[in-house]
């Protein structure tokens, strides 16, 4: 998932990460977490509270953009708490993520297959910012299977139940799912579990920053909104941006005046763009601090550089823009 972490949203996000088991690291949409029986697809608690909208004027969200994403137009699915979606985010310090898939036979062949339907748009992003077209590529399976794993969660009922969920009774329900989905665990029993419930309760009042400063990002952006589906940890599109991120660093790839999330030209040229932000060269530690920016997980970064190179990136092959000119 990519998250800017230049220093505006660096200083926003980087110092609220302090906590201990409050990592950014949220991990792909790809392999959803495995989910316990003890989660609600439909959740009982309301979206809707008094803490929601309070929190959303406080930080100062305009007064019609409230009044938009709370109002109930029948035209639009009805907004409800994303329970699944908030549990992830709120007790991701007990998740395990793996990108075993991303070495996996289909994986090669897909992405193969891939490469060379798109090779030219794939060769003007990598001409452009220097990261090659089987790198981007493969961040595209991790991310999402390239397109055919975007995700199903309405990307604004997420940001909204992020911010609903520092309210006691979204916090105490969170806290209890956690019991049930982990009681056969040791580690989680007794002060484990107590540790639990005070990173479950930190984590949701330090996430209504975040999860407001991306709704003011949505407001801001010329796609949809409302429409907009993705992952449970709020990101969208072939190459799973965050709204802030999308905002600030999304590519018009193909030139065709607008920024499509699913367009494979304006998202590789976006991952390319934000890789070589984020420092990408030649060299594999450059890459390998590059791909952590997009996520903060090695193992992450490693699946796609593994899968990149398996396609024949071949290291030493001269990639525009990082050779001197
Ligand atoms: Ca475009």
């Amino acid at each position: 998932m990519a998250r800017y972490s230049g220093p505006i949203i660096g200083t926003l996000l980087g110092l609220s990460w302090g906590l201990t088991g409050m990592g950014p690291s949220r991990g792909p949409t790809g392999p959803e977490p495995t989910l316990s029986p003890a989660i609600d697809t439909v959740s009982a608690l309301p979206l809707n509270s008094p803490g929601l909208e309070k929190r959303m004027k406080r930080a100062g969200l305009k007064t019609e953009f409230i009044a938009d994403l709370l109002s109930e137009d029948p035209a639009r699915p009805k907004k409800t708490f994303q329970e699944k979606a908030v549990y992830f985010m709120l007790t991701q310090f007990a998740m395990k993520p793996s990108y075993s898939y991303a070495t996996e036979a289909v994986a090669l062949d897909s992405t193969r297959a891939f490469l060379e339907k798109n090779q030219v748009d794939l060769a003007a992003c990598e001409a452009k910012y220097g990261v090659p077209a089987e790198t981007l590529t493969s961040l595209m399976w991790v991310e999402t299977k390239l397109g055919t794993r975007v995700g199903n969660y309405p990307i604004v009922d997420v940001y909204l139940s992020l911010v609903r969920a520092a309210d006691p009774d979204a916090i105490a329900l969170i806290q209890e799912k956690f019991d049930r989905a982990h009681e056969q665990e040791k580690e989680w029993q007794g002060k484990g579990r107590k540790k639990a419930h005070r990173l479950i309760e930190a984590r949701a009042k330090k996430f209504v920053r975040f999860a407001t400063e991306e709704l003011r990002a949505l407001s801001k952006l010329e796609i949809p909104i409302h429409e907009l589906k993705g992952s449970w940890a709020g990101a969208f599109g072939l190459g799973q941006f965050i709204p802030s991120t999308f905002k600030r660093l999304a590519k018009d790839g193909n030139g065709d005046g607008r920024i499509d999330p699913y367009s494979v030209a304006d998202c590789a040229c976006s991952i390319g763009s934000f890789l070589k932000r984020a420092g990408w060269g030649k060299k594999p530690k450059q890459q390998k601090r590059a791909l952590y920016g997009y996520n903060q997980s090695k193992p992450y970064g490693e699946a796609i550089l593994n899968l990149s190179k398996q396609l024949g990136d071949a290291g030493g092959r001269a990639v525009a823009g990082t050779e001197a000119k």
